[in-house]
């Protein structure tokens, strides 16, 4: 009633020049007021506004002010069912798992996962009904998952909490395959655990034809007994930021790589893995060219059979390993029979009938690996008979006294080299370790 006589009376035929600034907005403002300047001669058009406390762009809508200027913090868009939070408002993403109706449409929207604004009973409903370019986000618990996805075209996967400590797959138990997810295609993956200890059945990697990516980023992976990470064809596989724990076989395995992919790791953990005859962190025999390891570190871990990271080649396609700013400190290596080292790399030599020996290189530039045992072979391995391998060694620290490894630090082609505190050197067939 109120609201109708104040409409009438702003239809009068004039109203005056502004002569004051209407008072800002309170956060429990009048269901409806006039103007000052509603009260003067000059002709207007009075429109409702609504205060928009949180400045999200929506005004509350039991807030009304019928006047002729925009005046700060009113607005003429109403709709926001939260006035004291800027995230709550038409239009915003409204998370499947907070139980907030974030997007106004008058009801929260209550799932386990979702894509968009279309939520799912389960994880793994949401991943299989996800198409190229969707964003998974998977609400906090331990899900079962085991899918196998193909042609992703750049799907996410990620964690609504981004924390992968709260969000966990795993394969259920009654689940006869061998993987969580065997995905082929660019897939990211952020915030998300991964629980090997149901099944121990990690990811299956595979690329398509063209080359794709695979980004696990602030990932964990936890009490796998084998592999963790698959990688096969031309995938470039990317882990950045994430945790690698009580594991005991491969954390990668690249055997399956083609001459067309890479790895690469960085800012990532890789500690307390490793049981007995078990093969390395990361484990290559196929045709991948290129790993990176940077900014990460790899402790308490250790390896009877084959070590940290092991690369054989029986071909004459050359790679490159770089390892920057890393850690390596406190693993062991120390079976006599088998273990030959943290960094083992061969390459068995060429084809007979090639051009020759295709260079091949590893650096280590920064970091420190020291404290390690390492009873036979050498820290860093390289076997007698790859003498296209070249090493570069950049300002690396390899311990001293107490803190240096136990046994020597440096095997190439078949010498030993004990090195005390930092070290730069190189090394190539030609004229040795310098
Ligand atoms: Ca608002
Ligand atoms: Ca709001
Ligand atoms: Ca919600």
């Amino acid at each position: 009633m109120i609201r109708t006589a104040l409409v009438a009376a702003l239809l009068l035929p004039a109203c005056g020049p502004q002569t004051a600034d209407p008072a800002a907005p309170e956060e429990s403002g009048p269901a409806l007021q006039t103007s000052p300047q509603m009260s003067s001669t000059s002709p207007c058009t009075a429109q409702l506004y609504y205060a928009d406390t949180d400045n999200d762009g929506f005004g509350d809508g039991s807030t009304e002010w019928l006047t002729c200027e925009p005046t700060t913090g009113w607005i003429l868009q109403s709709g926001d069912c939260d006035d004291s939070d800027d995230s709550v408002h038409p239009g915003a993403v409204d998370s499947p798992c907070d139980n907030v109706d974030a997007d106004c449409s008058g009801s929260a929207a209550q799932g386990v996962a979702a894509i968009g604004v279309t939520t799912y009973p389960s994880a793994q409903a949401a991943i299989v009904s996800a198409g190229p370019s969707d964003i998974v986000e998977v609400c906090p618990g331990v899900h079962e998952v085991a899918a196998t996805l193909h042609d992703l075209g750049g799907l996410t996967i990620r964690s609504s909490s981004g924390n992968p400590d709260d969000t966990v797959f795993r394969q259920p138990e009654v689940h006869e395959g061998e993987e969580i997810l065997l995905v082929s295609g660019d897939l990211t993956v952020e915030g998300i655990g991964f629980d090997g200890s149901v099944s121990d059945a990690g990811l299956v990697i595979e690329a398509g034809v063209a080359e794709q990516a695979v980004t696990l980023r602030n990932c964990v992976f936890d009490d796998f007994y084998d592999n963790v990470i698959t990688a096969r064809g031309d995938t470039h596989l990317v882990v950045e930021d994430s945790r690698f724990l009580e594991g005991s076989r491969n954390a990668i395995s690249a055997d399956g790589l083609t001459d067309r992919s890479s790895v690469s790791i960085t800012g990532s953990v890789f500690t307390d893995n490793g049981s007995g005859f078990v093969h390395g962190l990361i484990h290559s025999t196929g045709a991948c060219p290129s790993f990176t390891i940077s900014d990460s570190e790899i402790t308490g871990t250790w390896y009877a059979l084959n070590p940290l990271l092991y690369i054989g080649r029986a071909d004459d396609l050359p790679f490159e390993v770089l390892i920057e700013d890393t850690i390596i400190e406190d693993n062991r290596a120390s079976d006599t029979n088998y273990a030959t080292g943290l960094l083992h790399l061969e390459g068995w030599g060429h084809a007979p009938d090639s051009d020759g020996p295709q260079p091949s290189s590893l650096t280590v530039r920064g970091g420190r690996i020291s404290g390690n045992e390492v009873d036979f072979g050498a820290a860093i391995y390289v076997e007698s008979g790859s003498d296209h391998i070249s090493v570069t060694l950049d300002e690396v620290d390899f311990g001293t006294g107490a803190g240096a490894n136990t046994g020597d630090d440096l095997h190439y082609l078949g010498t030993n080299y004990p090195l005390d505190g930092t070290v730069s050197l190189s090394c190539d067939s030609a004229g040795g370790c310098l």
